[in-house]
């Protein structure tokens, strides 16, 4: 649990986007705001990424009211719902990880290429490229791009797997300082 309880606060601190020690509605708008302005997403386009962002704030990070979360609220719902029903919570992160990286997928051809993986970073605040750049060969990227579901489990096991022996690409990259 304390090794879960250490990738959950990696978590908690990689989406506090304006690094203010807290996650708020001001990181949903300066993430969805960033990553609209990265892509140069225009008109429609750009209001459906943004409601797609937003609605992924609010159902899997930010609780329902408040439109606040501290780190320690972040750390008991977590731990309550994983201690609840594990195999819950991991559906529940799977379609966490499914809908956000849908979203950071642009070009929607079901793979992550550097510059998105780029891309989706700065619009989290990681503005590092060439941490970031090293964190994505972490994934072997074949023909430069890594499958959906490839990036989507890395993250998955990220925050729902205690086995500390496991190698954990997305800890690996947090711990790079990414
Ligand atoms: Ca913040
Ligand atoms: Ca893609």
């Amino acid at each position: 649990m304390d090794y879960l309880t250490k990738k959950w606060k990696m978590w908690y601190k990689s989406l506090d986007v304006n690094h203010d020690g807290k996650i708020s509605l001001e990181d949903v708008e300066e993430s969805r705001n960033k990553f609209t302005e990265l892509h140069h997403l225009l008109g429609d386009k750009a209001d459906s990424v943004r409601a797609d962002m937003q609605k992924w704030w609010t159902t899997y990070i930010l609780p329902a009211s408040g439109g606040e979360v501290s780190e320690e609220q972040f750390l008991s719902r977590l731990s309550a719902s994983y201690n609840k029903d594990k195999a819950a919570f991991k559906e529940e992160m799977q379609k966490c990880f499914d809908v956000m990286f849908d979203v950071i997928d642009t070009n929607k051809d079901r793979s992550i290429e550097l510059s998105e993986f780029i891309f989706a970073f700065k619009a989290f605040g990681h503005e590092n490229e060439e941490l970031v750049t090293k964190a994505f060969k972490l994934f072997n990227a074949k023909d430069e791009m890594v499958p959906l579901r490839d990036i989507v489990s890395a993250w998955v096991q990220f925050v729902t797997d205690e086995d500390s022996s496991k190698r954990d690409y997305v800890r690996e990259a947090f711990e790079s300082g990414v």
